[in-house]
C-alpha cells in the first residue's frame, strides 16, 4: 500500500467532528478563541491523538503546539505542516482545524506505511491565528519567526482586560509537563493545508488548490472622540456626538472603497463609550480590515483612510492607527510544483489559486520555502457557523498534503526532486 492509501478518511472526519464539539455553538459552528478554556480542551484532545501515535510533543513560550515524527536523518532541518485550532467567535468547524488534523492524519499514514522520510515531519498548531480575542492575530507564527516579540505580544489584552501574559501563565500551569522548544528553529519547508474560504474551487469542481500567494493586509483602528452630554436636554448645536460623526466617517469610507477592483474593506468591530441610551456618546472605536493583492494599492488606500477620516469629522477629534500590516507574498515555486506533481500522481485535479485570507504560512514564507494546499468551501462560506467542506475534498486534500510532505522530506535541496517526481 502507498503512504496515501493509509490515510483513514473516516477517522479524520470523526476527529474533525469531535474537535468541533469543543466550543461548539448553535448552528454547528465553533467559538474556540485563543487561550480560552475551550481552546485548552482542544489542545488536550490533539495531544491525546498525538500520544496514541507516539509522536514527539512539545510547545514553546508562546504556546504553539508541535507534534513530530522523527525522520531517518533527524539532524536534517525538518519539514513542518499545520495551522491553528483557535476560531472566530462564530467560526466554522474547518477553518484552521482542517490543517492541524490533516497534518496529524498525514503523519499517522507515514508511520503506518513505514515509508522512508529522511527529514522529521512536524505538525504545528499555531497560537491565536484569528486575533478575535487578542488582536492582531498570527501571534504564534509571528513569535516563532521573530516578526513580533514575545514581550510585545504578552501585553495585549482582551476586551475584559485579561492579558496574553495572564493566559499564557494559565496555559503553562495546565500543560506544565510539555517540553519547551526555542523560537526560530531551522525549518526546511512549510506546507499548510486550509479551506479556501472562497467560492472558486467549489465553482470549478476542483478538489485541490495549489496556493500561489497571500494578499496584503492592513489592520487599523479609528477612534472618534466627542463629549458626553444629556440626551434629553442638550440641543444639537451644543453636542459633540461621536456616534453621529463615526457613522458619517464609516459611510464615507465604504463609499470611497466601493469601486476599487479587488479591494476588501471591512468595519467589523465597533465599540461606543459610555454605550448607554441617554448619554450622547463621547467615543467610538472601530476596526478596519483592508486587503488588496497589490502592496502599492494597499499603501495608497491606507493613506486615503487617514485623509478621509480627518475630512469627515466636524466637531469630534479623530485618531487613526495601524496595528498590523503585511504586504502581499508569493509562495515558493518548488513547493507549489511539488503540490501540483503529487496531485497529478494521485489523479486529483488541482489548480493554482491566490489566497484572499491570511494564514500563518505567510510568516513561515519569511523564513523558509512555503506553500499551501486549499480544499473547497461550500458556497465560499467561512467565519460563519455554516462553513462546510465535503468529506471527499477533506480526504483528497489530506492525501495531497501527505504525499507532498513525504516528497519534500526526502529532498536534499528544495529544488531537487526525488526519483518519484522525475
Ligand atoms: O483574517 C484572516 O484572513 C484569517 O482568516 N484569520
Ligand atoms: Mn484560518
Ligand atoms: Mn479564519
Amino acid at each position: 500500500m502507498s503512504v496515501t492509501e493509509h490515510i483513514d478518511g473516516e477517522r479524520l472526519w470523526a476527529n474533525l467532528m469531535e474537535l468541533a464539539e469543543i466550543g461548539g455553538i448553535a448552528g454547528g459552528g465553533v467559538n474556540r478563541q485563543a487561550l480560552s478554556d475551550e481552546e485548552f480542551s482542544a489542545r488536550e484532545l490533539c495531544i491525546s491523538w498525538a500520544e496514541a501515535y507516539g509522536l514527539g510533543i512539545a510547545t514553546d513560550d508562546i504556546g504553539n503546539l508541535f507534534f513530530r515524527v522523527e525522520g531517518s536523518e533527524p539532524d536534517l532541518p525538518l519539514v513542518m505542516t499545520g495551522s491553528h485550532i483557535d476560531s472566530q467567535p462564530t467560526g466554522g468547524k474547518f477553518d484552521g482545524a482542517f490543517g492541524v488534523l490533516a497534518g496529524l492524519e498525514a503523519v499517522r499514514a507515514v508511520i503506518d506505511s513505514g515509508v522512508d522520510h529522511k527529514r522529521s515531519i512536524e505538525v504545528v498548531a499555531w497560537l491565536n491565528e484569528e486575533g478575535s480575542r487578542f488582536a492582531p492575530g498570527m501571534m504564534g507564527s509571528e513569535a516563532f519567526v521573530g516578526v513580533r516579540s514575545l514581550d510585545e505580544i504578552k501585553q495585549v489584552k482582551d476586551k475584559n482586560g485579561v492579558s496574553v501574559e495572564d493566559e499564557l501563565a494559565r496555559l503553562e500551569d495546565r500543560f506544565a509537563d510539555l517540553r519547551k522548544l526555542p523560537f526560530g528553529r531551522e525549518v526546511f519547508c512549510f506546507v499548510e493545508a486550509h479551506i479556501e474560504q472562497g467560492p472558486i474551487l467549489e465553482k470549478e469542481k476542483t478538489p485541490v488548490g495549489a496556493v500561489t500567494g497571500i494578499q496584503g493586509v492592513r489592520r487599523m483602528r479609528v477612534k472618534i472622540t466627542g463629549e458626553e452630554a444629556h440626551a434629553g436636554t442638550t440641543p444639537y448645536d451644543l453636542r459633540i456626538d461621536a456616534v453621529q460623526e463615526a457613522s458619517r466617517v464609516i459611510e464615507k469610507l465604504y463609499e470611497a472603497f466601493s469601486d476599487i477592483e479587488d479591494i476588501r474593506f471591512t468595519v467589523g468591530m465597533l465599540t461606543i463609550k459610555p454605550n448607554v441610551p441617554s448619554v450622547v456618546a463621547s467615543e467610538v472605536l472601530f476596526s478596519i480590515d483592508l486587503r488588496h493583492p497589490s502592496s502599492e494599492t494597499l499603501a495608497t488606500c491606507e493613506k486615503r483612510i487617514g485623509e478621509l477620516v480627518s475630512q469627515s469629522v466636524t466637531n469630534c477629534s479623530a485618531d487613526v492607527w495601524c496595528i498590523a500590516e503585511a504586504d502581499t507574498i508569493t509562495f515558493d515555486e518548488n513547493v507549489i510544483g511539488a503540490i501540483e506533481v503529487e496531485s497529478q500522481r494521485l489523479n486529483i485535479p488541482c489548480r493554482r489559486i491566490f489566497s484572499g485570507a491570511g494564514h500563518d504560512a505567510r510568516q513561515m514564507s519569511y523564513v523558509c520555502p512555503s506553500g499551501m494546499i486549499f480544499v473547497p468551501s461550500c458556497g465560499g462560506i467561512s467565519h460563519n457557523v455554516n462553513e462546510h467542506t465535503d468529506q471527499s475534498d477533506i480526504v483528497a486534500g489530506t492525501e495531497v498534503l501527505c504525499a507532498t510532505l513525504v516528497e519534500l522530506a526526502n529532498r536534499l535541496e528544495i529544488s531537487s526532486k526525488t526519483e518519484s517526481q522525475i
